[in-house]
């Protein structure tokens, strides 16, 4: 068989039909099978969780003819496929079993097995499962969708990074507030993962670095480290929809590189021998909760140079046991940054070549360069990761070294280039001398990388017009735009089944695997009134389906008739969530005082997490609970309105979530969401979309038609221009007299008991500095959710652009994102012709 372990030729084992059927017999005797030999159990003393621990292992099972077929493609010495190394701090899979179900073309046959061994709920099951919350959001989640694309499309490809003991903190709301709570993924076991403890790498931390002469008499340098930690493969399958592939996702654990220290055990220190075993595991133990984080903590760096170091050293590895010189390394490799979380690893990869494997400095530049692509996420200024150069030294004394030769070596080409200009020089130096010293990691990718991309058009042009413009000026063929895109297999098929089944009945299955070209067929049939029954029959389903959560996560009732009007993203000022309370207390003031009979009705459900600590996204959540209960309470206006706070919101939540809603709100200030993907989930399920023109918003208002969409707002160059002439909201504030009413009524006490302080902060930053523009933006805002409102209270029309909607985006696929990456950056291929 086939191992990553050296041995190469894989004779095809003979697996039984029980490890590989596919048909209900089949699975149904392997699942007692595997409880009675894996879990020590017999049906009738099994739980719940048993049964979902079999399955899952029997689901698995059914991966492995493939995963190790695929896996001797970039292990074979034979094989010349070049594969991705997608190399990611966060990959925010959600739950497998649905998505593997769906992947393998099992769903069918798993529940008629299942109601063989006498377990008739497939859905408990999928309950059962915890899913891993290794990502923030939609960095994280864009990672799973890339790796199920590349997949899907038969490209080899390994995602490494970290296998986090905790994931993105559980969150539960006392009294209004977020509350934080550890996030225990890993609490019952993980049979969807193999560890591979014959797969672990060491890596050095600390210390310092010397000169010396190696045999053939060259001068050259050696990293005596401080302290070294070892890491452990943990590996996942990734099975592409229906085709042989299935691709690996590889997370490393840190471990002590001895689990004791011995001569500290001998003098018997034995605290200290089991310290050092502790900090050594703290690598991996937890994942920053800062979605677009402020850098700046030394353990993040370790973390991100932990989990390069071993995926490089690995692929080094698997191109040596191919037969392979390391002269090709870029011919068998590409490697993806996603974002600069791992943009250590163009400082690493040099390391590795120059220092370890004794290359010229020119080849290995070369072949770093022409191995890396940088993909940046966020032009956020708090967001871009710079490192105090004192903590760098410290942790990474050789790299800095290292960037500093990169460095010299390109400033001195700058400087030829452009004589005489110092400015140029110093604003793209990978070191910002401003202030303390720091080291500017989206330089260091820039640099190190052959293509630069952003992640929707928009974001592409003001990457090149601000934040790297001068590097677009010294290079500006390295620049690319992918405009991010989403899996249906996951965002469709496993969310919204019914859905799913009614577009395969009117279209036939090839969307699922093509949707960038099938989806559109959907479109004559948006004024086809039996067809647009069904696809309102089928939304009601779901917004039922969400109510029945929502009334057992937050005991409140939500009406399933109402506009199901939702926002559920991370909470951030730049995304306004607040914006929408200000609506919200509008609406409220003005229902309280004319009749509500003429009024839309909606329920307006908010879902996300904040940074623990980030204060003022904290209040905003406070706020959006204190303004929902103050609305839920009122006799008169709670006819008419709901507000509900979804705790906890994740991906196992969210497939409840994109598919019950009729607006989706993509509301953010103009310019400062690079892409966006939960627009493309909501817009795929048949949401409308109430949005500014920022991320990929602008280009699903294209393909949707704008009539489809509900726009409003300032552009990103309108909110540059208006910041510029000195932009004062107070007098909007004073000019506006809805909008002082709300804001007043937050401010009087009116949602805090009395409490007038409660919300002053917020006020205080909306009328002072307004940073997000939402006064500048809150009438059109509202005047847009009129419009909304009155285009609701016409279903057929609605219907009608809601199905446009679904059959018009097609295109924001990762399918499609990762065919243009394996084009026109990556220059990777299939490994196996497209069978479907
Ligand atoms: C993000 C952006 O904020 C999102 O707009 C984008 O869709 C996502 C994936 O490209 O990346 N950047 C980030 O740091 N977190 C994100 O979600």
């Amino acid at each position: 068989i086939a191992s990553d372990s050296g041995a190469s030729a894989p004779s095809p084992i003979a697996l039984t039909n029980v490890r590989t059927g596919l048909g209900a017999d089949a699975i149904a005797t392997a699942l007692i099978e595997n409880l009675y030999c894996l879990l020590g159990k017999l049906p009738q003393h099994a739980t719940r969780n048993d049964w979902y621990m079999c399955l899952a292992y029997t689901v698995r099972d059914r991966m492995m003819e493939r995963y190790v077929a695929t896996l001797a493609s970039i292990t074979e010495t034979n094989t010349a496929a070049k594969a991705v190394a997608y190399l990611s701090a966060e990959f925010l899979t959600g739950p497998h079993l649905g998505n593997s179900l769906v992947n393998l073309g099992i769903w069918q046959a798993v529940e008629e097995a299942l109601s063989r061994v006498g377990q008739d709920d497939l859905s408990s099951l999928l309950d059962q499962e915890e899913e891993p919350g290794l990502g923030n959001g939609g960095l994280g989640r864009l990672a799973a969708c890339y790796m199920d694309s590349l997949a899907t499309l038969n490209v080899p490809a390994i995602g490494y990074g970290i296998r986090y003991e905790f994931g993105i903190f559980d969150q539960a709301i006392r009294d209004g507030w977020q509350v934080e709570l550890t996030d225990k993924w890993l609490r019952f076991g993980n049979p969807w993962e193999i560890v591979r403890s014959e797969i672990t790498f060491d890596v050095k931390l600390g210390g310092r670095t010397e000169p010396y002469y190696d045999e053939a008499g060259r001068y050259r340098m050696r990293w005596l480290s401080e302290k070294v930690v070892k890491g452990v493969a943990y590996d996942t399958p990734v099975p592409g929809y229906r085709v042989p592939t299935t691709n690996l996702l590889r997370l490393w654990k840190a471990e002590a590189a001895e689990s004791f220290d011995f001569e500290a055990f001998n003098v018997g220190d034995y605290y200290r021998a089991v310290d050092e075993k502790i900090a050594s595991e703290t690598i991996s133990k937890v994942l920053y909760p800062n979605d677009e984080p402020e850098a700046g903590k030394q353990l993040r760096l370790a973390q991100q140079y932990f989990f390069v170091s071993c995926s490089l050293q690995d692929m080094i590895r698997l191109l040596i046991m191919r037969g392979k010189p390391l002269d090709e390394f870029h011919s068998y490799w590409a490697a993806q940054l996603n974002d600069t979380h791992p943009s250590i690893a163009v400082a690493e990869l040099m390391r590795l070549l120059v220092d370890e494997h004794a290359m010229e400095w020119d080849q290995a530049w070369a072949i770093t360069q022409q191995t890396c692509g940088y993909t940046n996420h966020t032009l956020l200024a708090e967001a871009l990761e710079r490192w105090p150069l004192p903590l760098f030294a410290r942790l990474l004394p050789r790299h800095l070294e290292i960037i500093y030769e990169i460095n010299r070596r390109f400033l001195n080409d700058i400087r030829l280039r452009y004589p005489g200009d110092d400015q140029l020089l110093q604003r793209l130096s990978l070191i910002d001398e401003a202030g303390g010293k720091h080291m500017r990691m989206a330089h260091l990718a820039s640099v190190g990388s052959h293509a630069i991309n952003g992640v929707a058009a928009l974001h592409t042009e003001l990457l090149k017009q601000t934040l790297l413009s001068d590097f677009h000026r010294v290079a500006p063929e390295k620049f690319f735009n992918v405009t991010n895109g989403v899996t249906p297999r996951r965002w469709i098929a496993l969310s919204n089944p019914n859905l799913s089944a009614l577009i395969t009945r009117k279209i036939g299955d090839r969307w699922l695997a093509d949707l960038e070209h099938e989806l559109e067929h959907l479109e004559p049939l948006a004024i086809d009134g039996d067809f647009q029954k069904e696809w309102q029959a089928i939304k009601a389903d779901n917004k039922r389906v969400l109510a029945g959560l929502i009334k057992e996560r937050t005991g409140i009732i939500i009406e399933p008739h109402s506009l199901f009007d939702i926002q559920v993203k991370r909470l951030h000022e730049y995304k306004r969530q607040h914006l929408n309370v200000l609506y919200l207390v509008t609406l409220f003031n003005k229902l309280r005082r004319v009749s509500s009979a003429a009024e839309i009705p909606r329920t307006v459900i908010f879902g996300g997490k904040a940074a623990p600590g980030y204060r003022m996204a904290k209040l905003i959540i406070k706020l959006i609970n204190s303004v929902a209960a103050a609305i839920n309470q009122d006799p008169v206006v709670s006819q008419v309105l709901k507000v509900v706070f979804l705790p906890d919101f994740n991906v196992k939540t969210s497939h409840h979530v994109y598919p019950a809603a009729d607006l989706s709100e993509q509301i953010s200030t103009a310019g400062k969401e690079a892409s966006g993907t939960g627009n493309m989930k909501f817009a795929m399920n048949g949401a409308l979309t109430i949005g500014t023109l920022d991320g990929a918003n602008v280009e699903i208002r294209d393909a949707v038609g704008h009539e489809n969409f509900f726009l409003f707002g300032l552009t990103a160059a309108e909110v540059e221009r208006l910041k510029a002439e000195a932009y004062t909201p107070r007098s909007i504030y004073d000019s506006n007299a809805e909008l002082r009413e709300a804001i007043d009524l937050i401010s009087s006490g009116f949602f805090s008991n009395g409490d007038r302080g409660l919300f002053q902060s917020l006020v205080e930053s909306l009328i002072t500095r307004d940073d997000y523009m939402l006064l500048a933006d809150y009438q059109a805002y509202v005047e847009c959710q009129q419009r909304v409102s009155q285009a609701y209270s016409d279903q057929n029309a609605w219907t009608r652009m809601s199905i446009l909607n679904c059959a018009r985006v097609g295109r924001f696929s990762s399918d499609r994102s990762i065919r243009e990456y394996c084009r026109d950056i990556w220059n990777v291929r299939p490994i196996v012709p497209d069978e479907r």
